[in-house]
């Protein structure tokens, strides 16, 4: 399964892609049964909000289960990753996202980039893949068009507040099980609640620029006490300095 011109072009026009089927009826049954144990068994962080939790997950699943490890690194979706982004990429990061079933908050609009350590870095895109259906209620993302091109402010909470935001056209993007969506680092997105009895349960992927390196004023968990390995090594890092350990391997 390969992306065809037009939808490459598309996607460095608009910022987002969306690709169905990414996946195999049985990697997504495999998929989701080992998401379903690992968000039982482990303690998440969360993303909280005034309007309740937006969702919670588990930071680098695939460190902990080989089944996760291949959805991260499948052959398939690096392939289109590295395609979207014409260049060379490394895994920077996987996150099991759960966004709860009735009850959890909207997704507030936000850009990526602002909250990934990464600088040195022309491009910086994320995988989310669908482990159950989502439609508009369950939670499925908004995006904005070519924002990816506009320079915005950094303050994501602020975002919906500008005109020039406010007034573009958005596109919201349901997705069946297996289905993917590619999002470029700077392009404004948003979810919806969950207001379904089903949880709404993916595998969020940022890939990054092989060449990519540390940035630490953007790592927004330092002196937070986060303790997840990911986290920890990041600590260990100076300014500039490659990421390039075997925390981030190279998609080939
Ligand atoms: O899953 C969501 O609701 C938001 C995910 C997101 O913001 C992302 O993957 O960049």
């Amino acid at each position: 399964m390969a992306l065809h011109d037009d939808e490459v072009a598309r996607y460095q026009r608009e910022g987002f892609l969306k690709v169905p089927q990414v996946l195999t009826p049985e990697e997504v049954a495999e998929g989701l049964e080992e998401a379903t144990a690992m968000l039982r068994r482990q303690d998440t962080l969360q993303w909280p909000s005034e309007a309740g939790v937006v969702m919670d997950w588990v930071a680098s699943p695939e460190l902990e289960s080989r089944i996760l490890r291949r959805l991260v690194l499948h052959p398939v979706i690096t392939a289109m990753a590295e395609r979207l982004a014409g260049r060379p990429l490394r895994l920077f990061k996987s996150e099991l996202l759960r966004k709860a079933q009735v009850g959890s908050a909207a997704t507030p609009l936000h850009a990526d980039e602002g909250a990934l350590p990464i600088n040195g870095a022309p491009v910086t895109l994320t995988a989310w893949v669908a482990l159950v259906d989502v439609p508009e209620q369950r939670g499925c993302m908004t995006f904005w068009p070519g924002t990816c091109q506009l320079v915005l402010p950094e303050d994501a909470e602020a975002l919906d507040t500008h005109p020039e935001v406010a007034f573009r056209p958005r596109v919201t993007v349901p997705l069946r099980a297996g289905d993917c969506t590619f999002h470029d680092a700077r392009t404004l997105h948003a979810a919806h609640a969950n207001t379904t009895e089903v949880t709404r349960i993916s595998l969020a992927t940022v890939y990054m620029d092989a060449e990519a390196t540390f940035d630490p004023e953007r790592f927004l968990y330092s002196g937070e006490g986060m303790t997840d390995p990911l986290s920890l090594h990041l600590k260990s890092l100076g300014a500039g300095q490659p990421l390039a350990s075997e925390h981030f391997p190279k998609l080939r």
